[in-house]
């Protein structure tokens, strides 16, 4: 089975005015990603506040997707979790919504060794019998996989590829030549430019719910040739990255979401609200920026 498509939003998740996952909220926000040419959505990751929340929210928010995204662009589920248990039973739920293919971070908090990871690996993908994508993002899990162990997860059939979300070019180049078969879509949004010129068959990250349109047209300008071109866009794209990393990125994103009607409410604590100043900055960002 393909993953088709190159362009994925690692999807924000809606809360409700009590902070709980609102279904309500899936429609407006898919209907404007989807307007940027956005080619899917990668559901309860990072972005989408997955580790805040339980199990039977993940699910009911993957639910509430499917039942509004199906059919109108590429659905991956993220099911990674702590438990091995967590993590089929999401996936269980992935394949019966009708998902394309599902995601997970290495088990986190314990310092697992290499054969608890492959085994984990294998049980999601027993269960979910769909394409099946490492998220490696060491910055946040601890888990360095490296590139050898990468290699032997990705010898599975059932692995397809890899989220790759860390700023080492060298190990995702190394991974992209060695694995020509598999999918590697990479992860940290502020050098997709770099990414994309070595090789990568698209990104996912959580800038793509707001400017899915700039990654949609560096893709299409390396492929045309025209880095210049890329290089302007990759350059905006930055002016507003460099904001959100003060604001906090998933709290920054909600806030100019929210600023422009499309109702996502806030992040769930420990995350707080981002100080007024830096929103400033991203308010004077957005007038500057975003006409919809
Ligand atoms: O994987 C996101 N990474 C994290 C996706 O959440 C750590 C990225 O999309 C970043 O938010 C983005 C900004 O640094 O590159």
């Amino acid at each position: 089975m393909e993953i088709s498509g190159s362009i994925f939003a690692a999807l924000l998740t809606p809360f409700d005015e009590l902070g709980k996952v609102n279904p309500r909220g899936i429609a407006p926000l898919v209907d404007y990603i989807l307007s940027k040419g956005v080619h899917g959505l990668y559901a309860s990751g990072s972005t989408g506040e997955s580790i805040l929340q339980s199990r039977e929210e993940r699910a009911e928010l993957l639910i509430a997707l499917a039942e509004y995204a199906r059919g109108k662009c590429t659905l991956i589920a993220h099911v990674g979790a702590a438990s091995t248990a967590d993590a089929v039973s999401l996936a269980e739920t992935s394949k019966s919504l009708g998902y394309d293919a599902v995601s997970a971070i290495p088990p986190y908090y314990y310092k697992h060794n290499f054969d608890d990871i492959r085994l984990y690996y294998q049980a999601i993908a027993d269960a979910a019998d769909l394409p099946v994508i490492i998220y490696n993002i060491p910055s946040l899990t601890g888990a360095n996989l490296t590139t050898q162990k990468l290699l032997s997860l990705l010898q599975d059939n059932r692995i397809s590829g890899c989220k790759f979300t860390a700023n080492d070019l060298f190990q995702f180049q190394q991974l992209r030549q060695k694995a020509p078969g598999k999918k590697f879509y990479f992860g940290t949004d502020e050098m997709f430019l770099g990414a994309t010129a070595m090789g990568a068959d698209g990104g996912i990250g959580s800038t793509y719910n707001l400017i899915g349109d700039f990654y949609f047209q560096i893709e299409i300008a390396v492929k045309n040739g025209d880095i210049e071109y890329a290089r302007t866009l990759q350059g905006k794209a930055n002016e507003l990255i460099e904001i959100l990393l003060q604001t906090g990125v998933i709290s920054g994103l909600k806030h100019a979401l929210n600023k422009m009607g499309i109702p996502v409410g806030t992040c769930r604590a420990p995350f707080s609200s981002p100080n007024s100043d830096v929103l400033q900055l991203l308010d004077l960002w957005l007038a500057k920026n975003i006409h919809i």
